[in-house]
Formats: C-alpha cells, sequence, structure tokens
C-alpha cells in the first residue's frame, strides 16, 4: 500500500488531490516537528526525506520526494484516473510547462514567504524576502490566469495532476495582505473552485483545511 507523509495544509495536499482522484488506496501518516522545527515523529523520517521537508511517498520500494514528482508518479500508476495527457502529446507538453512552473517559481515562492528565516542571514531580512516573494507570486498569477483564460482547468475543461497542484497554492497566501493573495485573482479563484467542485479533490482540499470556494 502506498504510504504519504503529511502534514495539514502541506505541499502533500497536491499528492493528496492526485491519490483522491484515482481512487488510490493509501495511508496518510503525519509527520511531526518540533518547536525548532526537527521531524520527532515518525522515527527516522529524515533518513526517507533527507531534505527533511513533505511529502514523501512510499510504494513499496519507490522512494518518492518533491510533491510534482508525486504527483506525476500517481498519475502514472493509475493511467485510468486520467490525470495526465497521454506522454508526449502536445497536451501532456502543455501540462509539464505549467506544472513545473507551478513548483519550480512558484511553490518555491510561497515557500519562500512561509519560511522567510531561510532565504536570508539578517536578522532584519524577513520582511524583504516575504515582499520579493509576493511580488514573484503576482507575476506568476498574472501569467496562470492569462493561459486559463474562460478554462475553467489549465487545459481548457480537462482537469490534470497540475490543477489539484494550482488550486493548493491558490489556497495558501491567506495572510497576504489583501488584493495580492491568488484567490482574490478572478480566474484563480474560478479555477480553484472549478477543481473544489469536483468530489474528490474538493474533499481533500477540504480535509487538509482549505476552503470549499472563493469568491469569484
Ligand atoms: N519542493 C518540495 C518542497 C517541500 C516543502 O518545503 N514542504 C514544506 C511544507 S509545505 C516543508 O516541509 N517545510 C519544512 C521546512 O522547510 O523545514 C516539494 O515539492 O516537496
Amino acid at each position: 500500500m502506498i504510504s504519504l507523509y503529511t502534514m495539514p495544509g502541506s505541499s502533500a495536499t497536491a499528492a493528496r488531490i492526485a491519490l483522491d482522484e484515482a481512487g488510490a488506496s493509501y495511508e496518510s501518516i503525519e509527520v511531526e516537528r518540533d518547536d525548532a522545527g526537527l521531524n520527532v515523529s515518525p522515527p527516522g523520517y529524515d533518513e526517507l526525506n533527507p531534505m527533511g521537508t513533505v511529502p514523501t511517498l512510499v510504494d513499496d520500494t519507490h522512494v518518492l520526494t518533491e510533491a510534482a514528482a508525486c504527483c506525476l508518479y500517481i498519475a502514472s500508476k493509475y493511467p485510468e484516473a486520467d490525470l495526465m495527457p497521454a506522454h508526449g502529446s502536445a497536451e501532456w507538453a502543455t501540462t509539464i510547462r505549467w506544472l513545473m512552473l507551478l513548483t519550480n517559481t512558484a511553490q518555491a515562492a510561497f515557500l519562500r514567504w512561509y519560511y522567510p528565516e531561510q532565504y536570508t542571514t539578517s536578522s532584519d531580512g524577513k520582511t524583504a524576502v516575504q515582499e520579493a516573494s509576493e511580488a514573484g507570486l503576482a507575476r506568476v498569477a498574472d501569467v496562470l490566469a492569462s493561459e486559463i483564460g474562460d478554462g475553467p482547468f489549465l487545459l481548457g475543461g480537462r482537469f490534470t495532476v497540475a490543477d489539484g497542484f494550482l488550486a493548493m497554492l491558490t489556497g495558501w497566501g491567506e495572510e497576504f495582505a489583501p488584493g495580492s493573495r491568488w484567490s482574490d485573482d478572478a480566474v484563480l479563484a474560478r479555477h480553484y473552485n472549478a477543481v473544489a467542485a469536483r468530489p474528490a479533490a474538493g474533499a481533500a482540499l477540504v480535509a487538509e483545511g482549505f476552503p470549499q470556494s472563493f469568491p469569484s
């Protein structure tokens, strides 16, 4: 059985959405940290994921880290769920293009906002890190909104694992200043709502602490 190591509302949400959309049988194992941010449970977690982050997905002898890699793995393991277009097709190319932007650029910028102390050695540098993250994220939001257009998904009418990933990111950043949250963008809010309207993805989002919908 697949094991998904997770923390509520974390990057593991994208993998959970993919697993639930696939109807996969899996166990969820919560990683617990102490006040210093060290993983204390389950014992030995950092050997599984040397970065010490979540998610980690274990499927028999396969150990995957990186949320986007987990999503692609799940899509390949459960082809009947149709979570990715046919390998090598134009739609596949478009999907991996946006999924890589989501993880390399957007997710990374959100994580700089949430963990600013990891990106500055200056004791008063955290605010500047967060401001730069928000500015970068505003640019990515514009690009994504323009790509989605009437959508409702990145590929138009077809849902892929990239949409689950994007919905997770749109659900983040609620601490940002009003107007600069991704959920403030009408297109991204509509995209989120379309993902959340799917029974499996919507239940996963809500279970992870995300809203059922955003005003759009
Ligand atoms: N690129 C990694 C990022 C994972 C990541 O940073 N996860 C966060 C939670 S959303 C985490 O575990 N942070 C703990 C830390 O950086 O100490 C992935 O996609 O899995």
